[in-house]
């Protein structure tokens, strides 16, 4: 079984948690979102595809949702007295991840490349792609104008009417090498519970990637991260209202008609079914929510055999 998903960051986790406890070594490529990508303290760095890392390294802090367990902030207390921003938390550990990527790609590496090792090193069993080795940068326009995608969901904590999204970049971006391959090759492509706007919509964005997903004879089988007519978690709702999508796991399978062709839905969306099939997509119900490791595995076994 060879799977491609592309995920973002927390929603994309626990799912990617589940499915590797059920997958061989090497039957995953995840494809990383980099639209989240910022430069902190001259470093740079690269949330989802940490994430992922993390995650799939048996890493990640469960708690926060992002960066290593165990970790201190005794960098961060320092860069105060320097006046160096301190909204961005990064870890004394997770500051390793960043020198190293930073100096990898000083030194003339791609994203590609630099990923592939951050994902051997930290103990990954499969491939992990960020979308574009160029730069997209997520956007969001709020009423005192543009943020950065961290500024608006770390420094602002998404307390801002959005107005617009845009990934800055993506027109010149082109897909991470062997990325439009895997999607070619694949027994089945993925796309995680993650935001439709910011964390699946950039990796969309690059062209290629939809043409991509038209082309290959694999199913495309997404899971709604909306449940209820709201995001399991972060701003997806509001993104997607500001996007003029229904938030419903249906304005899902409408955001994802073209090439989607099968949409996991919680129990709770049973009654969207018939109307998720009419925007062209085969509605599968099962219990989404990923409240602990056996939920996660459930679900995961719960899409393998969907695609089987
Ligand atoms: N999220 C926060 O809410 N606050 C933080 O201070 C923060 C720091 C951080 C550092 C490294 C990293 O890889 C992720 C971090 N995140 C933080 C999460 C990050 O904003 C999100 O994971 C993604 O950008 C959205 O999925």
């Amino acid at each position: 079984m060879r799977l491609v998903a592309l995920a973002g960051g927390t929603g994309a986790a626990k799912l990617l948690r589940g499915l590797d406890t059920l997958l061989e070594r090497g039957a995953m490529t995840v494809v990383g979102n980099t639209g989240d990508d910022a430069e902190v303290w001259g470093l740079h760095v690269s949330p989802d595809l940490d994430t992922v890392c993390y995650t799939l390294g048996g890493l990640l802090d469960e708690e926060r949702g992002w960066g290593l367990r165990d970790e201190s902030f005794r960098t961060l207390g320092e860069m105060v007295r320097f006046g160096e921003p301190t909204w961005f938390n990064l870890g004394d550990r997770d500051l390793a991840t960043h020198l190293h990527r930073t100096r990898l790609l000083a030194e003339g590496r791609s994203l590609s490349e630099v990923t592939a090792k951050l994902a051997a090193d930290l103990g990954v069993r499969h491939a992990v792609l960020p979308m574009s080795d160029q730069p997209v940068r997520t956007r969001v326009l709020g009423p005192d104008g543009w943020l950065g995608f961290q500024e608006y969901f770390v420094r602002e904590k998404t307390q801002v009417e959005v107005r617009a999204v845009e990934y800055a970049g993506a027109p010149e971006a082109r897909p991470a090498p062997g990325l439009v391959e895997a999607i070619g090759a694949a027994d089945a492509v993925l796309v995680c519970p993650s935001n439709p706007v910011t964390s699946v919509g950039p990796i969309l964005a690059v062209p290629g990637i939809v043409e991509a997903l038209h082309g290959t004879r694999a199913p495309v089988l997404a899971i709604s991260p909306i449940v209820g007519g709201r995001a399991v978690s972060g701003p997806a709702g509001r993104l997607m209202a500001a996007r003029g999508l229904p938030v419903s796991a249906l304005g899902i399978a409408q955001g994802y008609a073209p090439w989607l062709d099968i949409l996991i839905i919680d129990d709770e969306d049973a009654a969207l079914a018939p109307s998720i099939e009419a925007a062209g997509a085969r509605p599968v119900v099962a219990s989404t929510l990923m409240t602990g490791r056996v939920e996660e595995m459930r679900l995961a076994r719960r899409i393998l055999e969907t695609l089987a």
